[in-house]
């Protein structure tokens, strides 16, 4: 798929204000600060179409971006953020879990994990939730130029190793880097076949 036009459309906090449209979507979720953002930009080669921060917690609504006036991609809020009070975390993840419940447009979330770390609780427990619900999911590595390729393959193995323990079938995989732009035709491709 050829990225043509993206432009911002709107923020929303909670479902109800989610944008109203037939067309249909992905979204891209994952811990604070893992490069939702960044790899945002990555797909649609814009430079700043999401903020980027050296800061977590830079994404606090759902954000929803037109692509190619037929298709809506979404950044999630990080979790896993400390520096906010527990009522907005308690709204957040309200907002977020209501989102990847109920939207009806959804047809792929794509969950980024920062390939650097070895399995983060937080990260298996949120995919092994997400399994529940009825929305395919692809793990997306990110951040693979900032380790050896040995390492992210290892990281890779021990937290799919994780999930399919319990049950769950073996996740799609796929690596990302927003410097040697790795990953970004595979995601292209797995969205184009949510939508088909
Ligand atoms: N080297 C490298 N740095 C990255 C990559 N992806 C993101 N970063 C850096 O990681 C930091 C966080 O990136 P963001 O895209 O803002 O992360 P986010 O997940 O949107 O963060 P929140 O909105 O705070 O949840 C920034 O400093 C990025 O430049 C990558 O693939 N490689
Ligand atoms: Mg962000």
């Amino acid at each position: 798929m050829k990225i043509k036009s993206s432009v911002f459309n709107r923020s929303a906090t909670d479902l109800k204000s989610c944008p109203q449209s037939a067309m249909p979507e992905v979204a891209f979720i994952g811990r604070s600060n893992v490069g939702k953002s960044s790899l945002i930009n990555l797909i649609t080669e814009r430079r700043d179409l999401a903020k980027v921060s050296g800061t977590p917690g830079k994404t606090k609504l759902l954000n929803f971006f037109t692509i190619n006036n037929n298709w809506t991609l979404v950044d999630l809020p990080g979790y896993g953020y400390a520096k906010v009070s527990q009522q907005q975390r308690y709204e957040f993840s309200q907002a977020v879990s209501e989102y990847l419940e109920k939207r009806e447009n959804l047809r792929c979330v794509f969950v980024l994990i920062d390939s650097r770390l070895e399995p983060q609780d937080i990260d298996v427990v949120f995919v092994r939730w997400l399994e529940r619900c009825d929305v395919p999911l692809v793990l997306v590595f990110t951040k693979a130029d900032k380790e050896s390729a040995s390492r992210v393959q290892r990281n890779i193995d021990l937290f799919t190793r994780q999930l399919t323990e319990n049950t769950m079938a073996m996740p799609e995989v796929i690596t990302s880097s927003i410097k040697s732009k790795a990953g970004r035709a595979e995601i292209l491709t797995r969205i184009e076949r949510a939508f088909a």
